[in-house]
């Protein structure tokens, strides 16, 4: 692989914070990777995720070859048959038997293409995107207050603002640039996080309120109904520029009259409610930042809008410091937004329902018809898919077979569908096993175009590197395939640059100011000035070609009548409530260090130390009711009777009666682990997203007899039958570590360790101790360690992340050999998570450095390194430190 530029600018591919992100090649020929100190989203910061990039960009397993059937062929033969395919059964089924279902990880010229294609050419709704689970609640709020999908504030109004709300949003984790921003803004603010766990964002200090999971409507009708009351109403702004404000308060009273009703329903202290609602009246600079703990609910949409009235009342919009903040999950999905990649909208926020705008997109797309009806949302998209009603799918940048709801039912889905195809970089993904014609697909680094940040900031994304195989590009496989269904005039792309060209001037087409959404300042870059094009906020006009950071300072807002409008909320209770069958409320989202379906991130060793198996988190009061014990493993039982199985980490963290399992743990990584099996296909019935984090399960203790761990450099897990529970870290290349765990006699230890490892070649030494239950045993090949076995009927297995530096040795000591089968001085059973990634140091590290007497942040970082450089684990630090 070679490097074509010498230092490339360009964005990080994971979180909707949009990171500028500068690649190098080091003198050494290796690549290095910093924060782009010029792009506003970061000013040159990078979490931990970002600062690992350059361990990723040669992906394992990458697809390097169009494949039909698992047979490698040519590019021509996979374009003319999909073509062909999709083309027989539309003629034979009408347009709306195919689909596709994109992602928020592809480009915006990626996602153009495809959007195009199937509403102006196929003339099918049916394209979705995975942003429908993850941001189509607030393009909906957004629609229903303002008139259209814009987000109003930028990254400074969060700086700026002296109080902000964090809902339903772990910012620390999931939005960690934005974080550290937060966290090193001059001036004081008030920090309010509403999350029913106590996450590492409430280290921000302020006020967290552990709200009862679902109540989230009510909290926010109360204080809108409490600046109300008190007369905190921005009379001049109500009066002038929005309408509906009297239903509005009519049915927050309804449900929230009173603080002490608002805290009864939402299980919170009275004091804490009269806080929040008092420092939010005081306060004029107040960003309330919400994300999924607000958007994935079956009533997300008026949960948003809630929060929006209270805004609106106070006039608390428009003005520095001061809105409603939608952060956006993947590094593309506002982009995905702006083109319409929604089966609810058109292109460049126009309506399919609305005739003329439906009219004016099929004129500007000059395309023989045009989709007359939205498409199927995801979820509804599968279930015709496994009706039958749709027998072709296209998958791009997303795996539904982990991430949507109801996940064995989705698998069933893509089993009988009669045309799978998969564009994809990663060969063994749960959904790209189940493609009928998978597609290499070029990924981050390999690609050129454009994505959107949360704060509608339009960057770059630069190739600096050739695709690996025959990979491409996934424009490039859109417009190929379009052109083989006989459009290639329309699809007639040599680059990038001109389908961004197109969608730009699409964006300012008969607009008249109508539409916010205008890039149209952009519609006539040349390619030299689209290459190096800097980062700026939409609208992008010809009058503002800089951007516009904030929306709605005229108080002008892009509905019919200019005015923003107040939603009446009548909260709704969460569509399932718990049961005495499933008496626990299910919550699942994110962990600090992977990435959703862990394609990427569960490359990175440094990445995979932080959390490395998959878990569930109770409450010390639920563990002890349902016999749970601290690192043994529970099941999980959910929706339809599924089960899954995870490690138990108790914690009062975790609010009582709930638990949280995160969403990434899939079939490559854990051999039971897919949480979204356990999920109930139940979604918002105005936006479709589904409900992730209020789903009734039941915990049980799954009863192991002997616990371990194997290092090798061979993939054990067809061998692993007789473990009840795998699940594996990636420690290099080719090098493994599988957590194991059984419910058999562990007597056969020794022969089955030699079994399983029959593939390696090389000296055996042993250790096994009958009367303590002990098993070790190392394979060594001249002199070098080729693996290792742990195996003990105590889940407390000792800290083993020395193990792996021993297997980057080419000699080992004598001392060394032994410390393989009696372990090291000091080793404590104690959890030897990695806290800080970018140095690799442990949680055991720094305990045991507090013990010494560093009992400063500071001190740890200059004795370890730990939290000196990309600063994501310095919450958790601040914890240990502080001894919490
Ligand atoms: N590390 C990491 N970062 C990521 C991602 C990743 O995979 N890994 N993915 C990106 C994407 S696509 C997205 S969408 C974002 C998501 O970012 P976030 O929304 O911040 O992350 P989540 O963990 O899904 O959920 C947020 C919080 O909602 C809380 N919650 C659950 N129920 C309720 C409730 O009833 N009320 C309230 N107020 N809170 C509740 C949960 O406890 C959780 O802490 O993260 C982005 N960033
Ligand atoms: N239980 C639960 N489930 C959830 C959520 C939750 O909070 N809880 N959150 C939901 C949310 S918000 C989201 S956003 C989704 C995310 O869920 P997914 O989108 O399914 O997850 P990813 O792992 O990001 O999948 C992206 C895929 O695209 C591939 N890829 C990477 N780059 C490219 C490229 O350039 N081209 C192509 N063609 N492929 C590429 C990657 O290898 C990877 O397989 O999960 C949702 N599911
Ligand atoms: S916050 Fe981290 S993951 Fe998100 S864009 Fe920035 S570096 Fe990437
Ligand atoms: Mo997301």
């Amino acid at each position: 692989m070679t490097s074509t530029l010498p230092a490339c600018q360009t964005t990080c591919p994971y979180c909707g914070v949009g990171c500028g992100v500068q690649v190098t090649l080091t003198d050494k020929q290796t690549l290095q990777i910093e924060g782009d100190p010029t792009h506003p989203a970061n000013l040159g910061r990078l979490c931990s995720k970002g600062s690992a990039l350059a361990e990723t960009v040669e992906l394992p397993g990458r697809v390097l070859h169009p494949q039909i059937g698992g047979r490698r062929v040519s590019w021509e033969e996979a374009i003319t048959t999909i073509a062909e395919k999709f083309k027989q059964i539309i003629t034979e089924h009408g347009p709306d038997s195919v689909a596709f279902y994109v992602s928020g990880q592809l480009l915006t010229e990626d996602y153009y293409v495809a959007n195009k294609l199937m509403k102006g050419f196929i003339g099918s709704g049916n394209i979705d995107t995975n942003s429908r689970l993850c941001m189509s609640t607030p393009v909906v709020a957004h629609q229903r207050a303002f008139g259209e999908d814009c987000v109003p504030v930028c990254y400074e109004d969060l700086e700026q603002a002296e109080m902000v709300v964090l809902a339903g949003s772990n910012l620390a984790w999931c939005h960690p640039v934005l974080f550290r921003r937060l966290s090193q803004a001059p001036g004081e603010r008030f920090v309010v996080t509403i999350d029913p766990r106590r996450t590492y964002t409430t280290s921000l200090g302020g006020l967290h309120l552990a709200i009862k999971p679902g109540t989230d409507a009510v909290l926010f009708n109360g204080l809108l109904v409490y600046l109300y009351d008190q007369n905190l109403v921005d009379e001049s702004f109500v009066a002038n520029h929005t309408e509906g404000l009297k239903t509005a308060i009519a049915a927050a009273r309804a449900s929230a009259p009173d603080i002490a009703s608002v805290a009864r329903i939402c299980e919170l202290p009275a004091g804490d409610v009269a806080t929040f609602y008092r420092r939010f009246a005081a306060t004029e600079r107040v960003v309330s930042a919400y994300s999924q703990g607000l958007n994935q609910s079956t009533s997300g949409v008026d949960k948003v809008n809630a929060l929006i009235n209270c805004h609106l009342v106070s006039g608390r919009i428009g003005k520095p410091g001061a809105g409603p903040f939608s952060l956006t999950g993947q590094p593309n999905a506002m982009g995905g937004r702006e083109v319409g990649g929604l089966a609810s909208q058109l292109a460049a926020h126009m309506a399919l329902e609305n005739e003329e705008d439906r009219s004016r997109v099929q004129r500007f797309w000059q395309s023989p018809t045009i989709a007359e009806k939205p498409g199927l949302k995801a979820t509804a998209l599968f279930d015709a898919i496994l009706e039958g009603k749709i027998q072709a799918v296209w998958i791009m940048a997303t795996n539904p077979a982990v991430s949507l709801p109801d996940a064995d039912q989705v698998r069933r889905a893509l089993e009988c569908c009669p045309l799978v195809v998969v564009s994809e970089c990663v060969q063994t993904t749960d959904t790209a096993v189940l493609a009928d014609i998978l597609l290499p697909a070029a990924t981050w680094g390999e690609k050129d175009g454009t994505v959107t940040n949360s704060a509608r900031v339009i960057s770059r994304q630069r190739a600096f590197r050739s695709p690996p195989g025959e990979s491409q590009p996934d424009w490039w496989i859109v417009t190929q395939v379009a052109k083989a269904m006989g459009y290639g005039q329309y699809f007639d792309y040599d680059s990038a640059a001109r389908i961004f060209r197109e969608h730009a001037a699409l964006s300012g087409f008969e607009n008249d100011g109508r539409r916010l959404f205008d890039i149209s300042g952009l519609s006539s870059l040349s390619d030299e000035q689209y290459d190096s094009l800097l980062p700026r906020p939409w609208p992008i006009t010809h009058s503002a070609p800089e951007g516009t950071s904030r929306l709605f300072a005229d108080g002008r807002y892009p509905t019919e009548n200019g005015r923003a409008r107040f939603i009446a909320v009548e909260p709704a209770l969460p569509a399932r409530e718990i049961s005495t069958s499933r008496p626990l409320v299910l919550n699942t989202g994110r962990v600090r260090d992977q990435w959703h379906t862990m394609t990427r991130t569960g490359a990175s060793l440094r990445l995979s130390g932080h959390t490395p198996e998959p878990f569930v988190t109770v409450h010390p009061g639920d563990a002890e009711k349902l016999g749970l014990h601290h690192k043994e493993l529970a099941w999980v039982r959910g929706h339809g009777g599924h089960e899954i199985l995870a490690r138990v980490h108790i914690t009062s963290r975790q609010r009582p009666g709930s638990i949280f399992v995160p969403m990434h743990w899939n079939d490559f990584y854990t051999n039971q682990g897919r949480v979204n099996t356990l999920l109930e296909n139940l979604v918002d019935p105005l936006s479709g997203q589904p409900e992730f984090k209020h789903q009734p399960v039941a915990v049980r203790p799954c009863h192991c007899e002997w616990f371990g761990f194997y290092i090798t450099r061979v993939e054990l897990h067809p061998q692993l039958k007789y473990a009840l529970y795998w699940a594996r870290v990636r420690l290099g290349q080719e090098l493994w570590r599988y957590e194991v765990a059984g419910n058999d006699e562990p007597k056969a230890w020794p022969t089955r360790a030699r079994e399983l490892l029959e593939g390696e070649q090389g000296v055996w030494i042993e250790y096994h101790d009958s009367v303590r239950n002990q098993y070790r045993a190392a394979v060594l090949h001249e002199e070098r360690l080729v693996a290792c076995v742990y195996i003990s009927r105590n889940p407390q297995i000792p800290p083993r992340d020395w193990l792996i530096e021993l297997f980057e040795r080419e000699l080992l000591s004598k001392e060394e050999r032994m410390t393989l089968l009696f372990g090291r001085e000091g080793d404590e059973t104690v959890d030897d998570h990695t806290v800080c990634a970018c140095f690799k140091v442990s949680e055991p590290k720094i305990r045991q450095a507090i013990k010494e007497g560093y009992q400063s942040v500071e001190a740890i970082g200059q004795l370890l390194g730990a939290g000196q450089k990309c600063g994501s684990c310095l919450p958790e630090l601040h914890e240990l430190v502080s001894g919490e």
